[in-house]
């Protein structure tokens, strides 16, 4: 089942999205959707500080190690019809972690997303990815993204999207994966998400910029943009060689309408926008979305589709 934003921008999950009053900042802005921040089965209160970087040296974007701090899915669950009034797509983003209960993930999975479509969510997106749990992602296991796709599937209406991480230079894994998610009914893939196990330094104190992980964490912003286009453009190519009608949602590296532009040529429908919105709040919807159209004009476009996917080989 498809899901159609517009504006074709959200927030990505991650940045300001944990509590009602940060999500009711976003239904109110100019975004397309309103995406919560990764719900856990129980609450969390996330890694130890200092655990995210928002600015790094030069400009190149933002270092976390947050550890999926959340208020845990039932409060979600009572937070959603609230935020439906606002009159926007709300997107549940639902991921699993070690918990006292001991329940596995793909329990986990099945019964958040159980719960969150029934709570009214007009999207769930399972984030497969987080590079900040001591486990190697699901999403680098064909088999675990499987198991975690029938469970949810087998189960749920809504439409359902995947976040994934960069596969970089796997080309045998991104195969698997991208061959896995063709057997699904899913409506949307989000890549990427942050590009893991990066590091910087502070030199003033010569030490490591977070604590959590020995100071490894997740990289956004400008640094992983042509990360995320190669990932989107190789997504999309792959969907339309397999006539999969599966959306690719560009997440990375935008902090500029043009950057935007660059996600769609590559094969995105929507951007996500995380690093950016994490410096600057809810304005930038509405900033990019104007730089977005303005281009589109000066450029002979009418509309967004007009160009998804529509890089030329050189
Ligand atoms: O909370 C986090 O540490 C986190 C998550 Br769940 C994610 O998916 N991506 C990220 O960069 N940080």
């Amino acid at each position: 089942m498809e899901i159609k934003l517009y504006p074709p921008i959200t927030n990505a999950s991650g940045p300001h999205c944990v509590t009602y009053e940060e999500l009711e900042r976003i239904a109110r802005s100019a975004a397309g959707a309103v995406v919560t921040k990764s719900m856990t089965h129980c609450p969390r209160q996330g890694n130890p500080e200092p655990r995210l970087r928002a600015h790094l040296d030069g400009g190149i974007g933002s270092l976390n190690s947050m550890g999926l701090p959340n208020l845990g899915y039932q409060e979600y669950a009572k937070l959603i019809p609230k935020l439906k009034g606002f009159g926007k797509p709300i997107i549940a983003s639902i991921a699993s972690a070690p918990c006292a209960h001991g329940l596995p993930p793909v329990e986990q999975y099945r019964e958040i997303a159980v719960t969150i479509e029934r709570a009214g969510a007009d999207a769930l997106e399972l984030n497969l990815s987080c590079p900040n749990l001591e486990d190697v992602p699901i999403a680098m296991d064909p088999q675990g993204v499987r198991a975690v796709l029938q469970a949810v599937t087998r189960e749920v209406k809504i439409p359902i999207g995947v976040k994934l991480p960069p596969y970089n230079n796997t080309p045998k894994l991104f195969e698997e994966i991208a061959r896995t998610l063709l057997d699904f009914e899913i409506s949307y893939i989000a890549t990427i998400n942050s590009e893991p196990l990066t590091l910087d330094i502070d030199l003033a104190t010569r030490t490591k910029v977070i604590r959590p992980n020995e100071g490894f964490g997740g990289l956004g912003g400008p640094a992983v943009l042509p990360i995320a286009l190669a990932e989107v453009h190789r997504f999309y190519k792959f969907f339309q060689k397999h006539r999969a009608k599966i959306a690719v949602w560009g997440v990375g590296g935008i902090t500029r309408p043009e950057d935007a532009i660059k996600h769609f040529l590559a094969g995105a429908s929507v951007v996500q926008i995380g690093t950016l919105f994490l410096w600057e709040g809810p304005t930038v919807f509405e900033k990019l979305w104007a730089g977005i159209e303005q281009w589109l004009a000066e450029n002979g476009f009418s509309s967004v589709e007009e160009i998804i996917g529509a890089v030329r080989e050189i």
